[in-house]
């Protein structure tokens, strides 16, 4: 080997040291590189897994605060379940307060009737030493009929003032002995009640007996004067269907036989009697009193103002004096002064008033009450007033309906009368009322009040043969007294008596 060529060979190895070197030099920084990304990637890692880490300490946490909510929201529920069973053990510490206060108030009420009864036995004794007296008077008044005197011995009698012997006086002890009665059967309150009526029906009576007599003279009827009487008749609201009835049947007469006044008017009375008569008969009862030993429930129904609560007083009146265990129910919660009303009536007959003070309470839960009432104290008759507003007439109904729904629920053998009361001086707007009552309510009868005058007492008639409803009870005044059950007798004696 030469030197150049020694010398080209050391700086070729220099030169492949050098590549070499620097190729290692490269490669180490590779190396290092690779090192430095294997670290950045080892370092991603942690963070990603310190994030994951994080994650999960978020969702733990997470996890316990819905844990804390779900147990505070099972404690708010704990409490509101302790809570609830305070109020129930309240309102049962109250129901027991308001049982006691009404175990208290009964008693109350029952020492009160009982002190009630004990005076009304008093009063019973007083008035029937009274009615002995005023029967020795009468007794005197029938053997003596003298004016003078006996106007002078009728200023003692106290309770039911007895009037002078006149037309009044005879006529009614005239009806009274037509129907059998002995003398010492009759009183003066019947006295008294017919000589009412006779006078309640002179109004009409004028309008029509007096001119119809006029008309018949003492000649026997002719067909003219019947058509006198057909005008007649209906004028005093008997109403089409009864004057067609009693026109035919004397036409019918009048081809058969002469009819003479006297008889003509003898055979208009017997069929306008068999008219009144006819529903009352179909009911099965002539006379409507309470069944003893059964609760008896009577409805009074009607319109505004015709006089139910009125009736109803005078019918507690009539109902405690016959000695039925009576009670009043004020239903008409519409009104406010009818309870106040009923309360009057209540006190005068001795009677207790069931009823709720606050306004706008339920009619039937009145009667809910009543009834609760009646049964523990054995009431025999239960009287309801009722609402008569007509322009709900609707309503009206419903609540009629309810009523009696009450009632059969509660007391399924309750004796139940629906009863219409009808204002006679309403003529045949009354007639029209019936009508539409009849038609939505079940009655079972009708009550005629204000006969006393008014000149449409024949609406009655209209009564029985168009609504075909039997008549329990007439009145013929505003006191507690001028109520009488039905007689059909004396009130076709009272419109076409002859004077
Ligand atoms: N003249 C007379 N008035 C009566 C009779 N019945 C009731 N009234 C009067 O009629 C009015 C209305 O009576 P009320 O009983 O309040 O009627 P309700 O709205 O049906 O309850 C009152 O002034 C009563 O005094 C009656 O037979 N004769
Ligand atoms: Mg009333």
């Amino acid at each position: 080997m030469t030197n150049t060529d020694s010398d080209n060979s050391r700086e070729w190895a220099a030169q492949a040291y050098a590549l070499l070197k620097k190729r290692q030099e490269e490669q180490k920084q590779e190396l290092e590189r690779q090192e430095e990304q294997k670290q950045e990637l080892e370092r991603q890692e942690e963070q990603k897994q310190e994030l994951e880490r994080q994650e999960e300490q978020k969702q733990e946490l997470e996890r316990q605060e819905e844990q804390k909510q779900e147990l505070e929201r099972q404690e708010e529920q704990k409490q509101e379940l302790e809570r609830q069973e305070e109020q129930k053990q309240e309102l049962e510490r109250q129901e027991e307060q308001k049982q006691e206060l009404e175990r208290q108030e009964e008693q109350k009420q029952e020492l009160e009737r009982q002190e009630e009864q004990k005076q009304e036995l008093e009063r019973q004794e007083e008035q029937k030493q009274e009615l002995e007296r005023q029967e020795e008077q009468k007794q005197e008044l029938i053997d003596i009929p003298n004016k003078e005197n006996i106007a002078g011995q009728s200023k003692t009698i106290v309770e039911t003032e007895l009037g002078e012997f006149d037309d009044n006086f005879t006529w009614s002890a005239m009806v009274l002995a037509a129907q059998g009665k002995k003398l010492n059967q009759i009183s003066v309150d019947e006295i008294d009640w017919l000589t009412k009526l006779r006078r309640g029906l002179e109004e009409t009576r004028k309008g029509f007996v007096t001119e119809l007599l006029d008309k018949l003279g003492d000649d026997p009827l002719t067909p003219e004067s019947l058509d006198d009487l057909e005008t007649l008749l209906i004028r005093a609201d008997v109403g089409i269907d009864s004057t067609d009835k009693v026109i035919s049947s004397l036409r019918t007469k009048l081809n058969e036989e002469v009819v003479g006044g006297e008889a003509g008017i003898k055979f208009l009375k017997k069929e306008l009697k068999l008219i009144i008569d006819k529903p009352i008969k179909n009911s099965g009862s002539d006379l409507l009193v309470p069944k003893k030993g059964k609760l008896n429930v009577w409805l009074l129904v009607g319109v505004n103002g015709v006089g139910k609560t009125t009736t109803l007083g005078k019918l507690a009146y009539l109902s405690s004096k016959s000695n039925y265990k009576t009670l009043i129910a004020a239903a008409d919660t519409f009104r406010a002064a009818a309870v106040e009303q009923l309360k009057v009536w209540g006190e005068r007959s001795n009677v207790e008033v069931i009823s709720n003070q606050s306004k706008n309470a339920d009619p039937a839960a009145v009667v809910f009450d009543a009834i609760n009432s009646a049964k523990k104290r054995n009431v025999d008759l239960l009287l309801v007033d009722t609402a008569g507003r007509l322009q709900t007439k609707n309503n009206l109904m419903d609540e009629l309906a309810k009523i009696k729904k009450i009632i059969d629920k509660k007391v399924p053998d309750a004796i139940v009368e629906s009863l219409l009361v009808l204002d006679a001086s309403q003529g045949q707007n009354g007639l029209k009322q019936a009508k539409s009552f009849a038609k939505s309510a079940d009655l079972s009868g009708a009550i005629i009040t204000k006969l006393d005058g008014t000149s449409r007492g024949g609406v009655s008639l209209a009564v029985s043969e168009e609504v075909n409803l039997p008549i329990r009870f007439i009145g013929a005044g505003e006191g507690i007294k001028d109520l009488r059950p039905f007689n059909s007798y004396e009130f076709v004696e009272a419109m076409l008596a002859d004077k």
